[in-house]
Protein backbone atom coordinates (compact mmCIF):
# COMPACT_ATOMS: atom_id res chain seq x y z
CA UNK A 1 0.00 0.00 0.00
CA UNK A 2 1.43 3.14 -0.79
CA UNK A 3 1.75 6.29 1.69
CA UNK A 4 -1.00 7.94 0.34
CA UNK A 5 -3.06 5.47 0.92
CA UNK A 6 -2.19 4.78 4.68
CA UNK A 7 -2.61 8.50 4.99
CA UNK A 8 -6.04 8.82 3.55
CA UNK A 9 -6.80 5.99 5.81
CA UNK A 10 -6.00 7.82 9.04
CA UNK A 11 -7.68 10.93 7.49
CA UNK A 12 -11.08 9.05 7.13
CA UNK A 13 -10.52 7.81 10.77
CA UNK A 14 -9.81 11.31 11.86
CA UNK A 15 -12.45 12.75 10.72
CA UNK A 16 -14.74 10.44 12.61
CA UNK A 17 -12.95 10.76 15.38
CA UNK A 18 -13.02 14.82 16.25
CA UNK A 19 -16.92 14.90 14.72
CA UNK A 20 -18.13 12.14 16.93
CA UNK A 21 -15.99 13.99 20.31
CA UNK A 22 -17.68 16.88 19.38
CA UNK A 23 -21.21 15.29 19.23
CA UNK A 24 -20.39 13.82 22.12
CA UNK A 25 -20.11 17.04 23.90
CA UNK A 26 -22.75 18.21 22.53
CA UNK A 27 -24.95 15.94 23.86
CA UNK A 28 -23.73 15.97 27.41
CA UNK A 29 -24.24 20.01 27.55
CA UNK A 30 -28.17 18.98 25.95
CA UNK A 31 -27.50 20.89 23.00
CA UNK A 32 -28.77 17.98 20.89
CA UNK A 33 -32.36 16.97 20.35
CA UNK A 34 -32.23 12.98 19.68
CA UNK A 35 -30.27 10.08 20.70
CA UNK A 36 -26.59 9.39 19.41
CA UNK A 37 -24.87 6.24 19.46
CA UNK A 38 -21.15 7.28 18.70
CA UNK A 39 -18.64 5.12 17.08
CA UNK A 40 -15.66 5.96 18.72
CA UNK A 41 -13.03 2.89 18.51
CA UNK A 42 -14.75 1.28 15.72
CA UNK A 43 -13.12 3.67 13.03
CA UNK A 44 -11.21 1.54 11.36
CA UNK A 45 -13.55 -0.59 10.10
CA UNK A 46 -15.58 1.88 8.27
CA UNK A 47 -12.74 3.82 7.46
CA UNK A 48 -10.78 0.15 6.00
CA UNK A 49 -13.47 -0.84 3.92
CA UNK A 50 -14.86 2.87 2.49
CA UNK A 51 -11.03 3.11 1.30
CA UNK A 52 -11.14 0.09 -0.69
CA UNK A 53 -14.76 1.06 -2.28
CA UNK A 54 -15.35 3.11 -5.35
CA UNK A 55 -17.16 6.66 -5.15
CA UNK A 56 -20.48 4.72 -7.03
CA UNK A 57 -20.38 1.48 -4.47
CA UNK A 58 -23.02 1.73 -1.70
CA UNK A 59 -23.06 1.39 1.65
CA UNK A 60 -25.91 1.23 3.80
CA UNK A 61 -25.88 1.37 7.57
CA UNK A 62 -27.00 0.99 11.33
CA UNK A 63 -27.93 2.89 14.05
CA UNK A 64 -24.15 3.71 15.06
CA UNK A 65 -23.89 5.22 11.61
CA UNK A 66 -21.75 8.94 11.50
CA UNK A 67 -18.51 7.13 11.13
CA UNK A 68 -19.75 5.02 7.58
CA UNK A 69 -21.01 8.51 6.13
CA UNK A 70 -17.74 9.69 7.18
CA UNK A 71 -15.49 7.49 5.73
CA UNK A 72 -17.68 7.38 2.06
CA UNK A 73 -17.23 11.28 2.04
CA UNK A 74 -19.97 12.32 3.50
CA UNK A 75 -20.75 16.73 4.48
CA UNK A 76 -20.03 17.32 8.02
CA UNK A 77 -21.91 20.69 7.61
CA UNK A 78 -25.17 18.60 6.56
CA UNK A 79 -24.38 15.71 9.09
CA UNK A 80 -24.02 18.39 12.18
CA UNK A 81 -26.91 20.37 10.85
CA UNK A 82 -29.12 16.98 11.03
CA UNK A 83 -28.44 16.34 14.52
CA UNK A 84 -29.13 19.68 15.19
CA UNK A 85 -32.72 19.02 13.82
CA UNK A 86 -31.86 21.80 10.97
CA UNK A 87 -33.61 22.46 7.69
CA UNK A 88 -29.96 22.68 6.16
CA UNK A 89 -29.21 18.64 7.04
CA UNK A 90 -29.78 16.05 5.38
CA UNK A 91 -33.12 15.19 5.88
CA UNK A 92 -34.20 18.64 6.45
CA UNK A 93 -33.83 18.18 10.11
CA UNK A 94 -36.57 15.38 9.99
CA UNK A 95 -34.29 12.18 10.80
CA UNK A 96 -31.87 13.01 13.38
CA UNK A 97 -28.59 10.89 14.11
CA UNK A 98 -30.01 7.23 12.82
CA UNK A 99 -31.25 8.21 8.86
CA UNK A 100 -28.65 10.19 7.00
CA UNK A 101 -28.71 8.97 3.76
CA UNK A 102 -26.46 10.96 0.81
CA UNK A 103 -26.93 9.10 -2.57
CA UNK A 104 -24.53 11.11 -3.79
CA UNK A 105 -22.02 9.22 -2.66
CA UNK A 106 -23.66 5.89 -2.71
CA UNK A 107 -24.54 6.14 1.04
CA UNK A 108 -28.12 4.52 1.13
CA UNK A 109 -29.29 5.11 4.34
CA UNK A 110 -28.56 4.16 8.21
CA UNK A 111 -30.95 2.40 10.76
CA UNK A 112 -32.13 2.55 13.87
CA UNK A 113 -33.89 -0.87 12.73
CA UNK A 114 -31.26 -3.77 14.25
CA UNK A 115 -30.48 -5.71 11.05
CA UNK A 116 -32.72 -4.02 8.66
CA UNK A 117 -30.30 -2.54 7.06
CA UNK A 118 -28.78 -5.78 5.49
CA UNK A 119 -31.10 -6.52 2.85
CA UNK A 120 -31.30 -2.89 1.30
CA UNK A 121 -27.64 -3.77 0.42
CA UNK A 122 -28.38 -6.86 -0.94
CA UNK A 123 -31.34 -5.30 -2.70
CA UNK A 124 -28.64 -2.65 -4.12
CA UNK A 125 -25.84 -5.55 -5.29
CA UNK A 126 -28.93 -7.44 -6.62
CA UNK A 127 -30.07 -4.46 -8.57
CA UNK A 128 -25.91 -3.93 -9.84
CA UNK A 129 -25.80 -7.41 -10.94
CA UNK A 130 -28.63 -6.82 -12.92
CA UNK A 131 -27.49 -3.98 -14.25
CA UNK A 132 -23.92 -5.02 -15.02
CA UNK A 133 -22.66 -2.19 -13.52
CA UNK A 134 -19.92 -3.68 -11.44
CA UNK A 135 -20.46 -1.65 -8.41
CA UNK A 136 -20.51 -3.22 -4.97
CA UNK A 137 -22.50 -3.00 -2.09
CA UNK A 138 -21.88 -3.38 1.53
CA UNK A 139 -23.52 -3.83 4.74
CA UNK A 140 -22.23 -3.07 8.06
CA UNK A 141 -24.11 -4.38 11.22
CA UNK A 142 -23.28 -5.27 15.15
CA UNK A 143 -23.01 -8.79 16.78
CA UNK A 144 -26.16 -7.96 17.94
CA UNK A 145 -27.71 -8.14 14.32
CA UNK A 146 -25.98 -11.24 13.22
CA UNK A 147 -28.37 -12.53 15.77
CA UNK A 148 -31.32 -11.30 13.39
CA UNK A 149 -33.26 -13.33 10.67
CA UNK A 150 -32.50 -10.63 8.24
CA UNK A 151 -29.12 -11.47 8.12
CA UNK A 152 -29.20 -15.29 7.98
CA UNK A 153 -31.60 -14.21 4.51
CA UNK A 154 -29.62 -11.58 3.38
CA UNK A 155 -26.35 -13.94 3.15
CA UNK A 156 -28.24 -17.08 1.57
CA UNK A 157 -29.80 -14.90 -0.94
CA UNK A 158 -26.31 -13.17 -1.75
CA UNK A 159 -24.36 -16.22 -1.35
CA UNK A 160 -27.15 -18.22 -4.01
CA UNK A 161 -27.14 -15.48 -6.38
CA UNK A 162 -23.86 -14.59 -6.22
CA UNK A 163 -24.54 -10.63 -5.67
CA UNK A 164 -21.59 -8.33 -5.09
CA UNK A 165 -21.88 -7.45 -1.15
CA UNK A 166 -19.67 -7.36 1.75
CA UNK A 167 -21.51 -8.41 4.95
CA UNK A 168 -19.16 -6.21 7.14
CA UNK A 169 -19.75 -7.44 11.16
CA UNK A 170 -18.01 -5.01 13.44
CA UNK A 171 -18.01 -6.90 16.59
CA UNK A 172 -17.91 -4.84 19.81
CA UNK A 173 -19.03 -7.59 21.56
CA UNK A 174 -22.10 -6.02 22.99
CA UNK A 175 -25.77 -5.49 21.87
CA UNK A 176 -26.61 -3.09 24.11
CA UNK A 177 -25.75 -3.97 27.60
CA UNK A 178 -25.81 -7.71 26.65
CA UNK A 179 -22.73 -9.41 26.41
CA UNK A 180 -22.58 -11.43 23.12
CA UNK A 181 -21.46 -14.79 24.34
CA UNK A 182 -24.76 -14.76 26.38
CA UNK A 183 -26.96 -14.48 22.96
CA UNK A 184 -24.54 -15.95 20.59
CA UNK A 185 -24.22 -19.78 19.59
CA UNK A 186 -20.86 -19.46 17.93
CA UNK A 187 -17.58 -17.63 19.05
CA UNK A 188 -17.10 -16.22 15.52
CA UNK A 189 -19.30 -14.72 14.17
CA UNK A 190 -17.58 -15.42 10.44
CA UNK A 191 -18.48 -19.07 11.09
CA UNK A 192 -21.39 -18.78 10.18
CA UNK A 193 -20.01 -17.88 6.57
CA UNK A 194 -19.72 -21.86 6.35
CA UNK A 195 -23.48 -22.71 6.72
CA UNK A 196 -23.99 -20.58 3.85
CA UNK A 197 -20.91 -21.21 1.68
CA UNK A 198 -19.09 -18.61 1.32
CA UNK A 199 -16.03 -17.00 2.61
CA UNK A 200 -15.81 -15.92 6.30
CA UNK A 201 -12.75 -13.72 7.26
CA UNK A 202 -11.87 -12.56 10.74
CA UNK A 203 -9.74 -9.29 10.64
CA UNK A 204 -8.54 -6.93 13.70
CA UNK A 205 -10.81 -3.93 13.62
CA UNK A 206 -8.44 -1.64 15.68
CA UNK A 207 -6.06 -1.81 12.44
CA UNK A 208 -7.41 0.21 9.77
CA UNK A 209 -4.30 -1.33 6.71
CA UNK A 210 -5.62 -4.98 7.97
CA UNK A 211 -9.21 -3.79 7.09
CA UNK A 212 -8.51 -2.15 3.75
CA UNK A 213 -6.75 -5.67 2.62
CA UNK A 214 -9.58 -7.98 3.32
CA UNK A 215 -12.12 -5.47 1.79
CA UNK A 216 -10.13 -5.08 -0.55
CA UNK A 217 -9.73 -8.71 -1.63
CA UNK A 218 -13.76 -8.79 -0.58
CA UNK A 219 -14.51 -5.86 -3.32
CA UNK A 220 -12.32 -7.78 -5.87
CA UNK A 221 -13.96 -11.47 -5.15
CA UNK A 222 -17.19 -9.14 -5.91
CA UNK A 223 -16.51 -7.24 -8.81
CA UNK A 224 -15.69 -10.72 -10.02
CA UNK A 225 -18.81 -12.33 -9.87
CA UNK A 226 -17.88 -14.45 -7.53
CA UNK A 227 -20.59 -13.49 -4.59
CA UNK A 228 -20.67 -12.16 -0.99
CA UNK A 229 -17.63 -12.48 1.71
CA UNK A 230 -18.38 -12.19 5.60
CA UNK A 231 -16.13 -9.98 6.99
CA UNK A 232 -15.92 -10.21 11.02
CA UNK A 233 -13.84 -7.14 11.99
CA UNK A 234 -13.45 -7.39 16.32
CA UNK A 235 -13.28 -4.20 17.51
CA UNK A 236 -14.45 -2.21 20.80
CA UNK A 237 -16.69 0.68 21.48
CA UNK A 238 -15.03 2.86 23.94
CA UNK A 239 -17.95 4.74 25.15
CA UNK A 240 -21.37 3.85 26.30
CA UNK A 241 -24.13 1.99 23.75
CA UNK A 242 -25.74 5.71 23.38
CA UNK A 243 -24.98 8.84 24.40
CA UNK A 244 -26.49 9.65 27.86
CA UNK A 245 -26.06 5.73 29.16
CA UNK A 246 -25.39 6.63 32.43
CA UNK A 247 -29.14 8.18 32.72
CA UNK A 248 -30.99 5.21 31.64
CA UNK A 249 -28.69 2.28 33.47
CA UNK A 250 -29.60 3.56 36.61
CA UNK A 251 -26.16 3.12 37.75
CA UNK A 252 -25.66 -0.60 36.87
CA UNK A 253 -22.09 -1.64 35.55
CA UNK A 254 -22.15 -3.94 32.58
CA UNK A 255 -18.29 -3.59 31.95
CA UNK A 256 -15.75 -4.05 34.49
CA UNK A 257 -12.87 -0.83 34.55
CA UNK A 258 -10.30 -3.69 32.92
CA UNK A 259 -12.22 -4.40 29.77
CA UNK A 260 -12.37 -0.86 29.30
CA UNK A 261 -8.99 0.16 29.96
CA UNK A 262 -8.25 -3.06 27.37
CA UNK A 263 -11.05 -1.66 24.91
CA UNK A 264 -9.08 2.13 25.06
CA UNK A 265 -5.86 0.74 24.91
CA UNK A 266 -6.12 -0.27 21.23
CA UNK A 267 -7.44 2.55 20.00
CA UNK A 268 -7.30 2.49 16.09
CA UNK A 269 -6.05 6.20 15.53
CA UNK A 270 -3.36 5.56 17.95
CA UNK A 271 -2.20 2.44 16.56
CA UNK A 272 -1.89 3.71 13.02
CA UNK A 273 -0.77 6.76 14.28
CA UNK A 274 2.10 5.33 15.36
CA UNK A 275 3.05 3.01 12.57
CA UNK A 276 3.08 5.93 9.94
CA UNK A 277 5.87 7.70 12.06
CA UNK A 278 7.93 4.42 12.27
CA UNK A 279 6.97 3.49 8.61
CA UNK A 280 7.98 6.99 8.04
CA UNK A 281 5.13 7.95 5.67
CA UNK A 282 5.05 11.07 7.19
CA UNK A 283 6.43 13.03 10.01
CA UNK A 284 4.77 13.52 13.44
CA UNK A 285 4.09 17.74 12.69
CA UNK A 286 2.25 16.83 9.50
CA UNK A 287 0.04 14.67 11.43
CA UNK A 288 -0.62 17.51 13.95
CA UNK A 289 -1.22 19.73 11.14
CA UNK A 290 -4.18 17.21 9.65
CA UNK A 291 -5.71 17.44 12.73
CA UNK A 292 -5.93 20.94 13.46
CA UNK A 293 -7.48 21.41 10.52
CA UNK A 294 -10.19 18.53 10.66
CA UNK A 295 -10.91 19.98 14.84
CA UNK A 296 -11.49 23.82 12.59
CA UNK A 297 -13.68 21.58 10.02
CA UNK A 298 -15.86 19.82 13.45
CA UNK A 299 -16.06 23.23 14.54
CA UNK A 300 -17.36 24.78 11.54
CA UNK A 301 -20.00 22.47 11.10
CA UNK A 302 -21.41 23.25 14.52
CA UNK A 303 -21.23 26.97 13.37
CA UNK A 304 -23.05 25.71 10.29
CA UNK A 305 -25.80 23.90 12.11
CA UNK A 306 -26.15 26.43 15.02
CA UNK A 307 -26.63 29.36 12.10
CA UNK A 308 -29.00 27.10 9.77
CA UNK A 309 -32.76 27.46 10.02
CA UNK A 310 -35.57 24.78 11.72
CA UNK A 311 -37.37 23.33 9.69
CA UNK A 312 -40.91 25.71 8.87
CA UNK A 313 -43.72 24.03 10.36
CA UNK A 314 -45.88 24.06 7.23
CA UNK A 315 -43.20 21.33 5.96
CA UNK A 316 -43.79 18.99 8.48
CA UNK A 317 -46.24 16.50 5.85
CA UNK A 318 -43.27 17.15 3.14
CA UNK A 319 -41.25 14.36 2.11
CA UNK A 320 -42.71 11.93 4.41
CA UNK A 321 -43.44 8.28 3.14
CA UNK A 322 -46.01 6.07 4.93
C1 LIG B 1 -35.12 -5.02 15.59
C2 LIG B 1 -34.58 -4.27 16.78
N1 LIG B 1 -34.50 -4.88 17.97
C3 LIG B 1 -34.01 -4.22 19.05
C4 LIG B 1 -33.63 -2.90 18.93
C5 LIG B 1 -33.03 -2.15 20.14
N2 LIG B 1 -31.58 -2.03 19.95
C6 LIG B 1 -31.01 -0.91 19.46
S1 LIG B 1 -29.36 -1.06 19.27
C7 LIG B 1 -29.38 -2.62 19.89
C8 LIG B 1 -28.10 -3.42 20.04
C9 LIG B 1 -27.47 -3.73 18.73
O1 LIG B 1 -26.26 -4.40 18.92
P1 LIG B 1 -25.30 -4.64 17.72
O2 LIG B 1 -26.06 -5.09 16.52
O3 LIG B 1 -24.22 -5.54 18.20
O4 LIG B 1 -24.72 -3.20 17.38
P2 LIG B 1 -23.84 -2.24 18.29
O5 LIG B 1 -24.80 -1.35 19.04
O6 LIG B 1 -23.01 -3.07 19.16
O7 LIG B 1 -23.04 -1.44 17.32
C10 LIG B 1 -30.68 -3.03 20.21
C11 LIG B 1 -31.03 -4.35 20.77
C12 LIG B 1 -33.75 -2.28 17.67
N3 LIG B 1 -33.38 -1.02 17.46
N4 LIG B 1 -34.22 -2.98 16.59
Amino acid sequence: MNNEKVLDLYVRMLRIRRFEEQVGLLFAQGQLPGFVHLYIGEEAVAAGVCAALRDDDYIVSTHRGHGHVIAKGGDLNRMMAELFGKATGYCKGKGGSMHIADFSIGMLGACGIVGGGIPIAVGAGLSAKYRGSDQVAVTFFGDGAANEGSFHESLNLAAVMKLPVLFVCENNRYGEFTPMEKVTSVRDIALRATGYGVPGVIVDGTDALAVYEVANTAVQRARNGEGPTLIEAKAHRTGGHAEGEKAFLAGGVYRSAEELAEAQAKDPLRILHSKMVQMRVVTPDVLEALDQQITQAVAAAVNFARQSPDPSPESIYDDGWV
